[in-house]
């Protein structure tokens, strides 16, 4: 029988994976939605057959008809509801970032922990990605040689109002930590933060663009550059600098481009991030599906909520770098 599954958040990335599994994912269907907003679950439960909108949370996930869930509300509620999750003994598909700071996130790897089996997994989708799958072979394999560098573009057409430079760090720069540990299989150590004069799209106090500088154990260095308001679109890229060889992804941000009168080359770049890591999306909650159906729970090639612990560390650095001098380290406890 098919994977009941019940969405927590139908906002921009809810509504999108509710669409995800309804039309394009095998083995599963949404039974459940709920929201912050009613209207917003209404509206996109009537759009699904048989599914149903939950008053909250709590109803949704200890629902008889629901077997496993996907976090889509904001950031700062995932710890909770993650643990709720856990609680009821349910997988539970996390969005991005598993929380807001490290504490809440080591709150639910220790949660995990006691229920004594794998239930989280965490949606870094990029590492479901092809072109990151291929750059991490190239990394594996030691073709490139010694890489001493990785140089990260993170750019949004524009964020909405109110997206803080905490959010920039735990929202934005953290799927490129979270990629560094899955490229290197190392962690980051220390974060620098470098802050040019803000953009005139930066909100009152937002550092937008800002550079992080990455150190990780074995010393090498990842900038990542962030610009969350360029109004062109979204593109992120990433180069590796290697002793043997330069690797980059994310160079062809335009699937079809053309050639038009009065000389003009170009194509559209995607509005943001769905588009662009659509199939990577779908590879994520596929293979998701998958593991709860098979028993496994948690994916192979998906984070987890320890990865989820490591990049609130690094990004604890990062916050507290933004008016630090220097590098500041990155703390981390042990794994429970
Ligand atoms: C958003 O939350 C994401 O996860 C996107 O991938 C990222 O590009 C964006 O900056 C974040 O706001």
């Amino acid at each position: 029988a098919d994977v009941r599954v019940g969405v927590i958040g139908v906002g921009q990335m809810g509504a999108d994976h509710v669409e995800r599994i309804a039309r394009r994912i095998k083995g599963a269907r949404v039974s459940v939605v709920t929201d912050y907003f009613r209207e917003k679950a209404e509206e996109i439960a009537a759009g699904i057959p048989g599914c149903r909108v939950a008053d909250g949370p709590e109803e949704l996930i200890a629902a008889e008809d629901v077997d496993a869930v996907l976090i889509a509300s904001p950031g700062a509620f995932h710890k909770d509801q993650a643990i709720a999750c856990i609680a009821a003994g349910k997988p539970v598909l996390c969005e991005k970032p598993l929380a807001m700071n490290p504490q809440d996130a080591y709150a639910v790897v220790e949660a995990e922990k006691a229920a004594g089996r794998p239930l989280v997994s965490l949606g870094f989708m990029r590492r479901f990605d092809r072109e990151y799958a291929e750059l991490k072979d190239a990394i594996d394999s030691g073709e490139l040689g010694q890489i001493s560098i990785i140089n990260c573009k993170h750019r949004n057409a524009r964020t909405l109002p109110g997206f803080v430079d905490a959010m920039m760090v735990y929202d934005s720069a953290v799927h490129e930590i979270d990629a560094i540990h899955y490229f290197l299989d190392e962690p980051i150590v220390a974060v620098q933060a470098v802050l040019p004069v803000p953009g005139p799209r930066a909100d009152e106090g937002q550092h937008d663009p800002m550079i992080l500088l990455l150190r990780t154990a074995s010393g090498r260095i990842v900038t990542d550059e962030l610009y969350v308001n360029t109004d062109s679109g979204y593109e992120v890229r990433t180069e590796v600098l290697g002793s043997r060889g330069i690797a980059t992804i994310g160079q062809e941000i335009a699937r079809v481009t053309t050639q038009k009168p009065g000389g003009a080359w170009g194509g559209a770049i995607p509005a943001d991030f769905r588009p662009r890591f659509v199939d990577a999306y779908d590879a994520e909650v596929q293979a998701w599906i998958a593991a709860v159906a098979d028993g496994s729970l948690v994916a192979e090639r998906s984070a987890t909520a320890w990865d989820g612990y490591l990049a609130a560390a690094a990004c604890e650095a990062a916050e507290a770098a933004l008016t630090t001098e220097g590098f500041v380290p990155v703390t981390v406890l042990s794994r429970p």
